[in-house]
């Protein structure tokens, strides 16, 4: 593990594909509004941000060229790390999901399993992550495996054995999906007690979870990733105005903790990703 006063990367899942303004107004929809809420997180201390893209009314999409607008947007003001999810919207095609890749983002979600959903179904057969993750080696991007429960981490181990994906790798274990794994320290433990040797790993966690496990993976020398797409709230009751305020949630909890904010330049390398200078 890494050690406990270790700089913290903070993402940012400002809109996922499941929360839209009946539920907050705050949700951002279009390139310039997730641009804009991406660099507010930045200037929050988030230092990498997980995009999903929707058409304008709201309605989850996979637009490449909507990434792309969204990422230039991005890196002519900031230097965070883009990240594509790969998920998009449950039911989506793996050619659809997998499309934007060519535009080559720093990183993009690889899901290494099929979970329940709420009442639905996140399908990642071993074809379709061998697909997903053929593109991402093809284009240069480098996966952020997504853990929605813990057989997922030994199927990354198998992938990686195989060659599928690179180890050592970023992980984010997403806690607290209804049909997934539960949120609470003692899972968090067990799931770290599984990572493959020199891993990284963030945690999010969904809804009234978010915020005492970001807690928890900061005591842990972990990462933490925060924002609309997981909670709402940021206390009960309070609407989150965006998720900057969540990251500054957690960036005052850094604070407390003796964790200091990764700098851009210790984010790339912790992720191993290629420095900025260098882009
Ligand atoms: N929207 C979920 C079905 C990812 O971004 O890669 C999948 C998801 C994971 O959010
Ligand atoms: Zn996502």
């Amino acid at each position: 593990m890494s050690h406990p006063h270790a700089p913290v990367i903070i993402t940012a899942a400002i809109c996922g594909a499941e929360v839209f303004r009946a539920q907050t107004p705050f949700i951002p929809y279009t390139p310039a509004e997730l641009a804009a809420e991406a660099i507010r997180c930045y200037h929050a201390g988030a230092r990498m941000v997980h995009l999903h893209m929707r058409e304008d009314d709201g309605t989850p999409s996979q637009d490449a060229s909507r990434f792309l607008d969204t990422m230039q947007r991005i890196r002519a003001e900031v230097p965070m790390v883009v990240q594509f999810s790969t998920g998009g919207a449950v039911g989506m095609p793996v050619a659809v999901r997998a499309d934007a890749l060519r535009h080559r983002p720093d990183m993009a979600t690889l899901t290494t399993g099929t979970v329940n959903f709420g009442e639905e179904i996140f399908v990642n057969s071993l074809p379709m992550i061998r697909e997903i993750a053929a593109r991402q080696r093809e284009f240069g991007v480098r996966p952020e495996i997504e853990v929605f429960d813990s057989g997922m981490i030994d199927t990354a181990v198998r992938l990686g054995r195989e060659g599928t994906i690179e180890l050592p790798a970023h992980f984010d274990f997403v806690m607290g999906v209804p049909g997934g794994m539960g949120a609470s320290p003692e899972r968090l433990d067990f799931l770290i007690s599984l990572l493959p040797p020199g891993a990284t790993w963030s945690v999010a966690g969904v809804g009234r979870h978010e915020l005492p496990l970001a807690q928890a993976a900061m005591a842990r020398g972990g990462h933490v990733r925060v924002g609309l797409e997981d909670n709402l709230f940021l206390s009960k009751g309070v609407l989150a105005k965006g998720s900057y305020e969540l990251v500054e949630a957690v960036r005052a909890m850094a604070e407390t903790t003796g964790r200091p904010i990764a700098t851009a330049d210790q984010t790339r390398a912790l992720l191993r990703l290629a420095p900025i200078a260098a882009l």
